[in-house]
Order: structure tokens, then sequence, then C-alpha cells
């Protein structure tokens, strides 16, 4: 669907270089009562290599006072100023440029530019954020090195900080100070950050291998100090992590990290000043979850790791988002196997893979890991380029290997440290260290899609052979309804009957089979019995697979398979067919069964000797939103309805072995995050919620005494939850103790909101419509947002109740959302993604809703490129 003011797409092939090179950039930041003096001096140069045109200066929201070239006052026929764009006609070769705008930091509700927080002023410039601090060719390319001063009142903002190093500072008349900063590395725009606020400051340092001193600083809120011991050490695990792994140090003197509460993302990789969420800084025993330790760790991480994959080596347009993203996703992915469990982390990827990226693929926003086009990039942080293209780079390990991955890596900075480049430029560097011609595997950066994997296998037992025919299929997406094969690796093992791995040649148990073609056939030689394919070992490709297993080799996989991914995927596969099958029971009006079969094979994983945080993973369910994806036409309430029947009868079946797991898993000790313990807490908290499926007055008596004896937040608000999906007043008592201790600390009145917009209680819509009027929640806040209206539109069958009411709120809060920031409005819009999949009076509820949502003037291009898809 087309309106008469569409916003015009942009497109990968029409890339050109940049016709002006920008050296070095002094910007002066005046911040007074009026708003923000931003001058700029750019020193500019022509790029010989390009075709002689006008410098094209982008720019948002600016008030331009002044523009200058060597120290000239700009003629008016010299130039033409638009609201977004500043065309300088025909400059000399080389020049000064001198722009003085002001800004309004307080009024930019966007959180996009520098913007105004609780404590002080922050800034986020990627991906094009930059262009409403001053006019730049705000583009990856351009890369440059910047002086900053800045300026404010000392009392009110003590603390001014940008890239690089302190070279000055003082006071200034007034109660004024001022600071300078250096950054020596080239930088693109969207890596500039500073930050003008009242905050306290943890400090550390770090001594890299070779020696060089590191002034580590973590910036809070006053008063938060104790929240940030946690961040400190995963910033000094993660430099260690580096140097062991891939032999990259820390490049800088000072490498601070900065937390702010009004944040639309995670956090921000900035040029040794990152900028946080608060979410993924904020951490103490009793205000954070064991998630929330682990996800600190991974997020940390991540930022501090984009210093080499991302800022040393940046991308060249934003269509080359996942050079950066998917390659330090999976970096962090690494890192964090390799910190706390291997087994889980993977099985935590693959779970939120199938939950936000496949979907992602088969709906109206789905797109290649390298875009094509795109209408707003802000639109593309997606799954698909951060944990698809993690998935891709994770191919290309599994395919030449550690070693020759690691060689691949330093030839990729070897070429290229200091440049923007391409995706082709990183798979080159693996393709040449490792000697392996990737032409056929670049299909994953150009085709959208889940491709579908169908095996088959027969057995001869005369001739002591297993062959495995593999069929690929991948369905159509916007723009590309035909499909090429994938290089897809698939690893495979044979179980005997006893379980054991079969040889499958030399003594190898997994073999990595490249299929690449619509349907190739894989033989094993010497096979005595016929044996239980264990395919896809580990997720080796981003496919979904089709094998039919019976219900008792998926049982002899849960029990012995050697790849603890695919034990737990036997689970998957058990419980999902199950749940699906029982979802068509419900809805022809028949009753939910459950064999005695995988209450047995249940049993025996929960009983077994296996690490708890395992066990653990192959208890929980498959979710909601993933089963649907199984389903040709979603009935949300018989999913629902089936999903809950199946954790009612493991509950009933195995109701005294929960008990004594529950008893004997008890705390010894007070709280402390380690994996081992957390695994041990995640699986007592399932054993609480398994129990409290019976829906007894007993068991949520034992909820609610967890809830008010825990010393710390995993306990506490895991028996939470439990209640507020439970029957009985209990979670409303809950509720309110929990609101009451915690409405001081943010991020837990984050928790709160989100536990009772994903309650399956029936009132959930009507108690999400009393939150919004609630003193806890704020529209501008992106947190809040997320917390309350992301989960709800999470919340599969509340969402999409029949009445469309679901529908309906959420829409209109869109609309309300995207006058003010209109990229959280755009996420939140995300929510109506998959409503094709639903019946026809779901859809035309849903449709009405997008509709009118699209109907309405001044949307931003943001929400304007989902609603607009969606309704293709
Ligand atoms: N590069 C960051 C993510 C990020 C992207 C956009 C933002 O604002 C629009 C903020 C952060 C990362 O990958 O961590
Ligand atoms: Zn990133």
């Amino acid at each position: 669907m087309t309106s008469a003011v569409s916003p015009a797409p942009v497109f990968l092939k029409d890339y050109l270089p940049p016709a002006w090179w920008v050296d070095t950039v002094s910007l002066d930041v005046d911040l007074r009562p009026d708003g923000t003096v931003v001058s700029a001096t750019l020193a500019v140069r022509r790029n010989p290599e390009v075709a002689p045109g006008p410098l094209c200066l982008n720019g948002a929201e600016l008030e331009t006072l002044s523009l200058a070239i060597d120290g000239q006052s700009l003629s008016p026929s010299a130039y033409t100023l638009g609201d977004e764009s500043l065309v300088i006609t025909a400059p000399p070769e080389r020049f000064t440029l001198e722009t003085k705008v002001r800004i309004q930091p307080d009024r930019n509700t966007q959180l996009s530019g520098f913007y105004r927080s609780k404590d002080g002023y922050f800034t986020q410039c990627e991906p094009q954020g930059f262009r409403r601090i001053t006019w730049f060719p705000d583009r990856p390319d351009v890369m440059a090195c910047y002086t900053v001063t800045l300026h404010a009142d000392k009392a009110s903002y003590p603390v001014l900080l940008a890239n690089g190093n302190p070279v000055a500072q003082g006071d200034e008349a007034d109660g004024r100070h001022f600071a300078t900063w250096v950054d020596p590395f080239r930088k693109p725009s969207y890596l500039f950050a500073m930050v003008v606020a009242k905050l306290d400051v943890l400090r550390d340092t770090y001594r890299t291998t070779s020696g060089r001193e590191v002034q580590l600083g973590i910036f809070v809120e006053p008063g938060k100090l104790d929240q940030c011991g946690h961040a400190m050490a995963a910033l000094k695990k993660s430099m260690r992590w580096d140097e062991a792994t891939f032999g990259l140090e820390c490049d800088l003197d000072h490498y601070m990290i900065v937390a702010v509460g009004d944040f639309n993302m995670g956090a921000m990789e900035n040029k040794g000043l990152n900028i946080f969420n608060t979410k993924y800084v904020l951490a103490r025993a009793d205000v954070a979850t064991d998630v929330d330790f682990e996800n600190i760790d991974r997020v940390v991480a991540h930022e501090y790791f984009h210093n080499w994959t991302g800022n040393r080596v940046t991308c060249r347009d934003w269509f080359q988002l996942s050079l950066k993203e998917g390659l330090t996703v999976f970096r962090d992915q690494e890192f964090g196997a390799d910190t706390h469990s291997r087994q889980t982390a993977r099985i935590r990827e693959v779970r939120g893979l199938r939950a936000m990226q496949f979907p992602e693929d088969a709906g109206p926003m789905a797109h290649p890991v390298r875009p094509s086009t795109y209408v707003e990039i802000n639109n593309f942080y997606t799954a698909t380029v951060y944990e698809k293209g993690a998935e891709v780079v994770r191919m290309i390990h599994t395919l030449i290997g550690k070693d020759a991955f690691r060689r691949g890596m330093d030839t990729y900075f070897a070429r290229h440290d200091g440049q923007a480049v391409t995706c082709e430029d990183f798979v080159a560097a693996m393709a040449d260290a490792s000697g392996v011609d990737f032409t056929p595997f670049m299909t994953w950066y150009r085709q959208a899609g889940t491709p579908r994997v169908s095996a088959r296998g027969s057995y001869d037992a005369a001739a002591r052979r297993y062959t495995l025919t593999l069929t690929q299929v991948c369905p159509p997406t916007p723009g590309q309804p035909d499909k090429a094969p994938c290089l897809i690796p698939v690893a495979v093992g044979l179980l005997g009957p006893d379980g054991r791995d079969l040889d499958l040649g030399g003594g190898r148990t997994t073999a990595i089979l490249q299929f690449s073609t619509h349907e190739q056939s894989f033989v094993f030689e010497n096979i005595d019995a016929a044996p239980v394919p264990s395919l896809l070992r580990n997720f080796s490709a981003p496919v979904v697979l089709d094998f039919d297993y019976q219900e008792r080799e998926l049982a002899h996989l849960l029990a012995h398979d050697s790849d603890p991914f695919n034990r737990w995927e036997a689970g998957q596969r058990l419980f999902g067919d199950l749940i699906l099958a029982n979802a068509a029971r419900l809805a022809r009006g028949e009753a939910a069964e459950c064999p005695a079969g995988v209450i047995a094979a249940a049993r025996t994983v929960l009983l077994s000797d296996s690490d708890p945080a395992f066990i653990a993973e192959a208890l929980t369910l498959p979710g909601e939103a993933t089963l649907a994806e199984r389903m040709a036409v979603v009935d949300p309430d018989a999913l629902h309805a089936a999903r809950n029947a199946l954790a009612r009868a493991l509950a009933a079946g195995l109701e005294d072995d929960f008990l004594a797991l529950y008893e004997r898993l008890a705390p010894v000790g007070a709280y402390q995050f380690d994996t081992a313990d957390a695994g041990r807490r995640r699986l007592r908290n399932l054993c609480l919620g398994y129990l409290n499926e019976l829906d007894r007055g007993g068991y949520r008596a034992q909820a609610l005494r967890q809830f008010e004896q825990a010393d710390n937040m995993t306990d506490q608000f895991a028996a939470l939850a439990t209640l507020a999906n439970a029957g009985g007043d209990e979670g409303d008592t809950a509720l309110a103790a929990f609101y009451a201790r915690w409405q001081h600390e943010a991020l837990v009145v984050d928790k709160w909101l989100a536990v009772q917009a994903g309650s399956r209680r029936d009132d959930t819509l009507a108690g999400v419509e009393r939150l919004m009027a609630h003193a806890a929640f704020d529209l501008k806040n992106p947190n809040k947002v997320y917390a309350l209206l992301r989960t709800f539109g999470g919340n599969h069958r509340h969402f999409h109740a029949a009445d469309g009411s679901g529908y309906r709120f959420v829409a209109e809060r869109i609309a309300d959302l995207d006058a003010i920031n209109p990229q959280v409005a755009a996420r939140l819009a995300r929510c109506f993604d998959r409503w094709r999949k639903f019946d026809t009076s779901r859809q035309a509820h849903a449709r009405a809703a997008l509709a009118a949502l699209h109907a309405r003037p001044g949307l931003s291009r943001d929400v304007f490129e989902v609603v607009d898809k969606a309704l293709v």
C-alpha cells in the first residue's frame, strides 16, 4: 500500500563514495537556558576519486545561526539551506567550514541526537543522530578526528565528557566550567558522544597484556554506585577475553560507560564513551535477577567488543550494519558461552531466534541479513541483522573451524583497520585465511526467509548403510519471490540403539554435511543397526528442520544424545508436537491428551544428573509465538489452553518430583551471582511454577512465602510471576507489596509493569489500561513503554483477543507514542507483524487498527514503514 506522501526508500545499489572528506572536527558546545549552541569547525577536502560535486551536509531540527568558509561568511548564492540539508554548491578543493547552530535538547523526546534525561544531557548518534547536533555529512564512511569543548553550569552539571582523552578543563564566569576532549582515533559521526550531567563515578584501571594502563569509569545516577560493581567486573572480564581469544587489546587511555534511564535501545558503543541503558549497567542482588546479571555481562562485552568490530573497522554504509552487529553478537555469545555455560547459552540463543527472528523472517518486515533497501534505517536494528547475522558468522566458524576463523579475523584487521568496509570484505578475509570458497555462502547475506530443510533417512541392513536425504526450500518473502538454495552446514550424529554415538569414520561422531542444492543424499557406511539421527547438532544453521521422528525416538534422543543442544531440541519437539495436536483437539471441542510416554520422558530429564540449568531449559515448554509459526491458521486461545494443559499434566504427573526437587534445591547461604547457583535457582523456580499449575492454595502459600523471604530479586520475582499468573488473591497481595517496596527503583518498577502486562489472567488488558494512568508509567520513557506496552503486544492470547480489543489498544498507543518517539513507536508497531496468520475475523480487526494508524496525518517515517509493509 502506498500513500501520496510515501517516504522514499534508499537502495544499496545507489551507494556512491562521498565527494568530500572531513579530516578534523572541532566542536564547541555551549549549554544555555535558551538552548545549546554548537559551533563546528570542519577541515574538508575533495575526494579526488570521485567526480567533483557539491558538498552535501545533513541536518535536522537545527537553528542555523551562521555559516562561513575559511573565515568568510557564506554568501546566500553559495549554498542552499533546507530543513534537512545544507548544500554548498562549489567550495574550494580544501577548506575550513564553520557553522553555528542552536539546538533544543530539552525538547528532544525522540532521544536521538543530544537530549535531556533526569540527571543531565546525553547523546545517541547511531545511526543518524549526529545531524541533530550539527551540519555534517552524516554517513559512516566519512571518518574524522574530533576535538570537543563543552561549557555548562558547574553546580548543575559537574561531569563533562566526550570521546577520547581530557586535555583541558577549568572554571568560567558565572559559575560555569568547561572541559576539552580529544579523540586521537578517526571515527564516523555515529560514534560521537558527549555527556553533560550530574553523576557519580566508579573508577578502576585495567592493564592490558602489552602493559598499557586503561582508566575505567562507570558513571551513574547519584546514589547508585553500589549497583555498578558487576558491570565493572564484566568490563574487565571482556577485556581479558578479547585479548585471549582474538589477540585484541584495548587501544584507549580512557574507557567510560555512562548509564542513562531514558534510552531507546540497550547500549551504544561510542568510541571510549559507551552510553548504556541503566538496565544493562545497574545490578545488586536485591534488585536484579540472575538473568539481569547475565545480560549485563553480555551487553557490556558487546559494546566493548565493538571497539574492534565496529569502531576500528566500521561499516561503509548502513546496509552493512550486520558487518558489525552480526559479528559482535557472535563475539558476545562466545564470551557468554565461555564465561557461563556453553550449552545453556546456545539453547537460549536459539529459543530467542525462534521467538523473534523466525517470525520476523516470515512476516512483512522480512529482510536479508544485509538488506538491499530501507525506508528508515532505525527500523533495521532487527533480530535478522543482529541474531541471524550472528548465526551467519557462526556458520562460517563451523565451516572453517576455530583456528582458520582466528586467522580470518587477523586478516580482516590487518587489511581493514581504520576503514569503513562491507560484508564482502569480511567474508573475503575468512575465505583467504581458510582457502575455502565462500561464493555459494553469500546467499545468506542476500536472501531473506528461513530455509526449511526436510530430512529422510533410510537404513539398508544388508549393506550396513544409512542414507540421509535432505531437501531445502525457502519461502518467498517481500520482494523475493524465488529463492536460491543456501549452503547449509548440517551437523549430524547417529545414535545407536544403546544411545551411544556411532563412529562415522575415523572415530568421528559428528559430521558437518555441506548441503548446498535443492536435494542431496549423504551416505554413512559401516552402520550396524538402524540409527536414530541427531540432526543439526548445536543448531548448526538457522533453518527449520523437519524429520518425522516417532515419540520413542525423541525420548531416546532426549535421554541420550551426546549433543546437549539436540537433547533439549528433542524435548522441545516432543512437547511442541503434543501442544499443537492438543490445540487442534481443543479447537474441535475434544479434550487435551498427555501420553504417559511424555510424562516419563520428562521425569527422566528431571531426575537425571544433568546440570540443573539444562534440566530447567529442557522442561520449559516452547513459547506460544514460536509454536504459532507452525500453525496454518493460528488459534491463540486453543494454543494457550493446550500449552497450559500440558504444563498442568506435567505438574500432575510429576508433582512429587517437583516438590522434592524444590525442597532439595533450597538455597544454602546468602545469594551470590554465579552460574551454578543461578542454574539451581532457575530449576527450583521452575518447580515452583509447575506446582502452581495445580491451582492449589498450599502451593500459592509456598510461593508467597518465597516472595516474602527471598534475599534476592531472582527468587522474589519468580514467586511474583508465578502468583501474578495464578488464581487466588495472593497475586494481588504480592503485586501490591512489590510496588510498595520497590517504587523508587525504576528498573524494578519495569519488572512490576511487565509481569502484569504478560499475565495470563483474563483481565490483563483492563489492568494494562489502568497501569497507563499509574504514576509508575511514563510514555516518554522507552523502558516503561517496553515493559508495559511491548510486553502486552507479546502476550499472545491477549494481544490477539478475538474481539480486536488488544489490536485497537496497541494501535492507539502507537499513534500517541509516534508524536513523542517514532523509533520506539515503530518497535511497538512490530507487534502486528504476524496478523495475517490469524483467522479472518481477527484479521479484519487487525487490518482496521493498522489502516486507522496508516491514515493518520503526520505519521513518522519509522511507523509508516512498518505499518505500510504490514498492510501490503
Ligand atoms: N549499536 C548499538 C545499538 C544501538 C543502535 C541504535 C541506537 O539508537 C538508535 C542505540 C543503540 C549496539 O549494537 O549495541
Ligand atoms: Zn552492537
